[in-house]
């Protein structure tokens, strides 16, 4: 069968097309959701830094915002000029590399590589088993996601019972790929993370991508079923802490 190669896949990181026309009011421009985990990271970063940003609030059913672009998820950060970047670890690096400069690039550094990539591959898949444990506190969280994020008062109350009940489906995924229940693998997870923190932070002194990574995960958390296992740790409440003051998030 033909392939049709003039067909381009949606990839990560810095685009070649330009979009100045989707900044907002001349600034830099994130388009998100209120709660997501990915977003977090990003807003952490900006906050740390003192970058002013536009905020565009994406309607998570119909995705109206995003239409114009080929990547479909949230976080999608568009610097001033136009540059558009997809993806959260990419924009990590994108906004630091076009600031501060103060964290190694991607393959600079395995360590913090390992740490970023735990993000969405571990800490993030943990932190769903554990928030999504039971149908009662999928439909907690839904109530609350659905009031802070970007829904049409219509579809609202159909997302938090429908939303509660296919987020239980996920959750009970999520907590398939683990060994330990999702509560105590967490926990687990969380020892495994604090070995990664040298001192205040992953990036020693200073909070590197695999700080800014981390937080932004376990910031999403906050209020919800589960992020007492965050606060009771001993090495990563304290650590968390000094991140929140960071970043301001
Ligand atoms: N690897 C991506 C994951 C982003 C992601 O999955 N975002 C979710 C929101 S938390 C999303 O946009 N979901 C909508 C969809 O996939 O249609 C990143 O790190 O930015």
């Amino acid at each position: 069968m033909a392939v049709d190669d003039s067909i381009e896949e949606p990839t990560s990181g810095v685009q070649k097309k330009r979009v100045p026309e989707r900044t907002v009011n001349g600034l830099p421009t994130m388009y998100c959701f209120e709660t997501c985990p990915f977003c977090f990271k990003v807003k952490a970063l900006l906050g740390s830094r003192d970058i002013k940003y536009s905020k565009v609030e994406v309607d998570p059913t119909f995705k109206t915002q995003l239409k114009w672009s080929d990547w479909g998820k949230v976080p999608i950060f568009v610097d001033v000029d136009g540059t558009q970047v997809n993806d959260s670890n990419h924009i990590l690096h994108y906004i630091d590399s076009t600031g501060a400069n103060s964290f190694p690039r991607a393959g600079e550094d395995p360590e913090q590589d390992r740490w970023m990539d735990f993000s969405n591959q571990v800490l993030g898949k943990s932190i769903v088993a554990v928030i999504y444990t039971s149908y009662r506190t999928s439909v907690q969280a839904l109530d609350y996601v659905t009031k802070v994020d970007n829904f049409s008062f219509g579809s609202r109350l159909i997302n938090k019972w429908i939303g509660g009940f296919i987020m239980r489906m996920v959750g009970k995924s999520r907590a398939k790929m683990f060994e330990l229940p999702p509560r105590e693998n967490l926990q687990y997870q969380l020892d495994v993370m604090s070995e990664g923190i040298q001192g205040k932070f992953f990036g020693k002194q200073e909070p590197n991508g695999a700080d800014y990574a981390n937080f932004g995960i376990l910031r999403s958390m906050q209020g919800l079923y589960g992020f007492d296992i965050v606060q009771n740790h001993p090495i990563i409440s304290g650590w968390y802490n000094g991140m929140q003051d960071h970043s301001g998030v």
